[in-house]
């Protein structure tokens, strides 16, 4: 997209009322004592975080001001709620969370202070009124067929998959937030009682996919803001934004010159743990997991799982609580190619494809004993 396309998308955007009647993103941000310069300090933090050139972060500040100009509807299936969590909750008001407040919110169970009958109508209102223009967000895997009605929800007593099905029909674009609504999550972990589904099993439109349990607060108004800007974004095999999840948390994390070194932590708590080593035979799932946490972490930049010194367990991968188990022990089984062969580590996935991380490449525990042996020729 050209600049100047940019220009008339946003001016398109800025001629829709907003949503807030009198309020405002800016007069809001000021309100909580935001300054103009933490705005746009913040607007070029996100501006590098979509991996857009530095000239744009005007533009981006002007999308996130526009945010009030676009109804959203959230659902919420079967899940922990640790998705709006993630964003929701902190001991000071963000300027994500603020942006969050001020995306127009038709509906959203969470946070909104209706229920019963007037939280139903809300629901069937905004999707009447809104129809083909209101962004989807839902959170949650799905029950499906005989045991749909495991997930029933409000005074009709809908199923899940009737109300996320109605709602996805008339969506203008629809995020799946998290692992579970992307990908089935926990519940559809073996054995899967309520046989849940993700989002995109259920509905004939394009879902688009941002899983992590939770995934960054980042990463989910980093997505409302890529989408206002540019539309539908660069996807991989498992329809996850490339700008997100281009990359592995391998790729680039902080411990990743010890396990090239082949320095690793053996024990919680051992001197190698102390040393900030690599967790990867504490299990770490970081070479076969694609997210953004090495680069962007969560709590406002703060730590992330292995900074805090528990290694990835791959949480924004397909069926991960079944096939990244166990979590504290490496997988013998995946195979990762980072040394040799014609991939190298910062392939995407859809070059790689989960099929070929299990059948082709150099053995990961193969490289970090290889990684050791070294070490231990050196000493
Ligand atoms: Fe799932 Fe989100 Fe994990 Fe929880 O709702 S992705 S269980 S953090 O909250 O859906
Ligand atoms: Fe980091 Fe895990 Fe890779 Fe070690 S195995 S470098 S802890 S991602
Ligand atoms: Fe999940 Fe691994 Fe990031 S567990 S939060 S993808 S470090």
């Amino acid at each position: 997209m050209t600049f100047k396309e940019l220009e008339a998308r946003l001016k398109e955007l800025e001629s829709l009322p907003s949503m807030k009647g009198n309020s405002s993103i800016p007069k809001a941000l000021e309100e909580a004592g935001f300054s103009r310069r933490d705005f746009m300090k913040w607007a070029g933090a996100m501006t590098a975080f979509l991996a857009l050139p530095a000239s744009f972060a005007p533009m981006v500040a002007r999308a996130a001001e526009l945010t009030d100009r676009v109804p959203v509807i959230w659902l919420h299936m079967a899940e922990c709620t640790g998705c709006s969590e993630s964003l929701l909750r902190s001991d000071t008001p963000t300027i994500d969370s603020l942006i969050f407040d001020y995306i127009s919110l038709e509906y959203h169970e969470t946070v909104m202070a209706a229920s019963g009958w007037q939280a139903e109508e809300n629901l069937e209102s905004a999707i009447e009124k809104y129809k083909g223009n209101y962004f989807l967000m839902v959170e949650g895997g799905i029950p499906f067929g005989d045991t749909e009605n495991y997930l029933t929800i409000g005074p009709y007593a809908k199923t899940g998959r009737q109300i996320a099905t109605e709602a996805c029909n008339n969506a203008k674009a629809i995020l799946a937030i998290g692992t579970c609504s992307s990908f089935g999550g926990i519940q559809a972990a073996h054995p899967n009682p309520s046989n849940a589904k993700p989002l995109h099993k259920i509905t004939n439109k394009e879902v688009i996919n941002v899983p992590g349990c939770p995934p960054s607060e980042k990463n989910i108004v980093g997505n409302v803001l890529q989408f206002l800007l540019f539309g539908k974004p660069a996807l991989d095999v498992y329809n996850r934004p490339k700008w997100a999840y281009g990359l592995r948390i391998h790729d680039l994390c902080e411990r990743r010159g010890h396990f090239d070194a082949g320095e690793f932590v053996e024990h919680f708590g051992d001197e190698g743990a102390k040393n900030g080593y690599c967790l990867y035979k504490m299990g770490c799932k970081g070479p076969y997991t694609f997210n953004n946490c090495s680069r962007e972490r969560f709590n406002q930049h703060t730590s992330w799982p292995i900074q805090s010194g528990h290694g990835c367990i791959g949480c924004s991968e397909p069926n991960f609580w079944d096939t990244m188990q166990p979590f504290e022990k490496p997988l013998a089984s995946h195979q990762f190619n980072s040394v040799f062969g014609s991939l190298g580590s910062d392939s995407m996935a859809d070059k790689i494809g989960i099929g070929v991380l299990c059948l082709t490449g150099v053995a990961i525990a193969a490289h970090a004993a290889i990684a050791t042996m070294k070490k231990g020729n050196e000493e």
